[in-house]
């Protein structure tokens, strides 16, 4: 009911009426003051005026579900919001969830991780208060060999989540990191639980460093945060929902074909590698070339510069890495 409480105070300009709040929730007097207690206690500056109501003044920076929720305006995505203050993942908790049988849609987002994973091993620096650490479980229903994209769509919807909330301008590092001034502001981990024709469930994590004022030194010099790099705190609920309303409409268009041929020219408007020379760094194996874009399933289509190699190779990103020549982009 905090939730909707804190809608209903958001949606209007000026004071709405304790009555007013009953009448539309359906509860007892005792029970909105109960509700409007409970959310001062957590930071949430409410004025109370005789005759008039409550009015929202001031809502603090969190990423507890009724803050998440109050500000969303998805029909699946983040439907419903769990939130925790600590956990080893939100990508391990999102797939202990799902296999409880939550369903698609679930958002699980935390304060703090203690165990944050990046890909293939590596960690990802998760401290509590200032980023922006969140699964999304999906339950589809297309063949497994299409969840790979989703790790481009849902890139897309952070830049335009990001965009939309601040006003900050973002380009994507194929085929997970949101970039900005030549630094990773978000990574993304996508994991499947699969049968060889079934998807049980994707879980698409996603990490933002939002209000970050400084980064542990081994990331620092790769590391941007929001507020470094506009100068201004974020509300990290506000982000979150964008993000996530972005995310719905670009997974709808995904939906239609199940690949990225309807998305691929917006993704390449936001490609920091193309045209740039990139380093593909296979198994045992290191060469470069010049990324021109993505196909329509989210490879990397790399011209190689040694004309020898032949014409222009499809780079998939479960095998490889791609770094930039003369930096990380
Ligand atoms: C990624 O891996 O970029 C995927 C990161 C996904 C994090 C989210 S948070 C919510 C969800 N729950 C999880 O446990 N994970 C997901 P990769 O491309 O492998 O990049 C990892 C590398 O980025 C590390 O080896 C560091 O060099 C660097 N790194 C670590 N923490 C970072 C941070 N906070 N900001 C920027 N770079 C970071």
């Amino acid at each position: 009911m905090k939730a909707e409480i804190l809608q209903l105070l958001r949606e209007q300009e000026g004071y709405v009426s304790g009555q007013d709040i009953c009448r539309r929730l359906s509860v007892s007097r005792t029970a909105v003051w109960k509700c409007i207690r409970q959310l001062k206690e957590e930071g949430y500056r409410i004025e109370a005026v005789q005759n008039r109501g409550y009015l929202l003044v001031q809502s603090p920076d969190r990423v507890t579900a009724e803050e998440v929720s109050s500000l969303l305006k998805t029909e699946w995505a983040g439907h419903p919001v769990i939130f925790l203050e600590k956990t080893d993942s939100t990508n391990n908790e999102a797939k202990r969830l799902a296999e409880a049988g939550a369903g698609h849609g679930t958002l699980v987002i935390a304060e703090e991780q203690e165990a944050g994973k990046g890909r293939r091993g590596r960690g990802w620096s998760s401290p509590a208060g200032t980023g922006i650490w969140m699964t999304l479980l999906l339950k589809p229903d297309f063949s497994p060999s299409r969840a790979s994209m989703l790790t481009l769509v849902a890139a897309m919807a952070v830049e335009r989540g990001i965009r939309a909330a601040t006003g900050l301008e973002t380009g994507i590092k194929w085929p997970n990191d949101v970039v900005t001034g030549g630094k990773k502001v978000c990574g993304i981990l996508t994991e499947m639980s699969a049968e060889p024709d079934l998807i049980n469930h994707v879980v698409i994590g996603i990490g933002i460093n939002a209000n970050t004022e400084e980064f542990p030194e081994e990331i620092g010099s790769r590391a941007a945060s929001l507020y470094l790099e506009t100068g201004k705190r974020v509300k990290r609920g506000a982000v979150v929902a964008r993000v996530l309303e972005a995310f719905e409409a670009y997974y709808r268009i995904f939906l239609e074909t199940t690949d990225l041929s309807a998305l691929r020219a917006e993704y390449e408007t936001r490609l920091l590698n193309k045209n740039e020379t990139v380093c593909v760094l296979e198994p045992g194996r290191e060469w470069k070339g010049t990324a021109l874009g993505i196909d329509s399933l989210g490879r990397l289509l790399v011209k190689p510069a040694d004309p020898s190699a032949g014409g222009v190779k499809t780079v998939e990103s479960g095998e490889v890495s791609v770094r930039g020549v003369y930096g990380y982009v």
